[in-house]
């Protein structure tokens, strides 16, 4: 075994004893955006416009242009996203250490109650039980709830929207400060459209999981896929997002080492 730890796990992923796992969903124009009541801005959904492929306008080269916003599909949100975390240094997707773009996972599964229950909330109790069966979550890990929810392929029902708005899983507003200040997490990760529910509109406050942990300069993931791929500890999460100057967050690759 070569002695250098660069080298060892080199040799594992070239051994398939550390396999990576994509957590990203594909990126396309069916790609579900997020729908806020109509008062507010819209994001852009994904576009792509071929330029060339082999042809008259341009013999050897394929490429297209795309458009989106930066929270479309599988994204980060970064703190300066919210305006609680609109003062932190460093709090932009060019600007975070990029160090922070690597951390552990700990992944809670709430599939058979999201599988009753749309509007399920992932409470501190929940995660209370969690830590007794895995340990307690240490500082500085992401906390994925893993739901099955990614596996709605069709956007009408990923996106859950009725007349009342959209129905999807997410952080009881209790849990978000348990997390952020009594276990000091990266950030929280789910696999809906959004980090918060569909109903956290209506929450107190609203959007308890963007108001509390970018308040706290903590991190989002959104649209997460192949949690139930995931150990519940032992995970590392690649997370970069696009170094988009001043941006709020951006389409991202996110990788697992498993
Ligand atoms: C803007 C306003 C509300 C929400 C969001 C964005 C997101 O979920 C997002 O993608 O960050 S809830
Ligand atoms: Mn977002």
């Amino acid at each position: 075994m070569e002695a250098n730890i660069l080298m060892q796990f080199a040799q594992a992923l070239a051994a398939g004893t550390i396999r990576v796992i994509d957590l990203s969903q594909p990126l396309d124009a069916a790609t579900a955006i997020i729908q806020l009541p109509p008062e507010f801005g819209k994001t852009w959904p994904f576009r792509m416009e071929e330029i060339s492929r082999y042809d008259s306008r341009g013999p050897a080269w394929y490429w297209n242009n795309f458009s989106c916003g930066e929270h479309t599909g599988t994204h980060f949100d970064a703190p300066v996203h919210w305006v609680t975390g609109k003062d932190y240094p460093h709090n932009t997707t060019d600007t975070i250490p990029v160090e922070r773009f690597f951390a552990p996972a700990c992944v809670i599964n709430a599939s058979r109650e999201v599988e009753a229950n749309a509007d399920f909330l992932l409470t501190q109790e929940h995660v209370e039980v969690w830590e007794e069966k895995y340990g307690r979550i240490e500082a500085g890990s992401w906390v994925l709830m893993r739901t099955d929810w990614s596996k709605q392929k069709d956007a009408a029902r990923f996106l859950n929207m009725k007349e009342d708005g959209s129905h999807v899983p997410g952080p009881h507003p209790d849990l978000v400060p348990f997390l952020a200040k009594e276990r000091d997490v990266i950030g929280w990760g789910s696999e809906g459209v959004g980090t918060d529910a569909g109903q956290a509109f209506r929450f107190n406050p609203p959007f308890p999981c963007h108001t509390i942990m970018h308040g706290s300069n903590k991190f989002g993931l959104a649209s997460l896929a192949n949690l139930d791929q995931l150990p519940p500890k032992g995970a590392i999460l690649v997370t970069p997002p696009l170094k988009i100057v001043n941006g709020s967050g951006s389409p991202c690759r996110v990788l697992a080492l498993v």
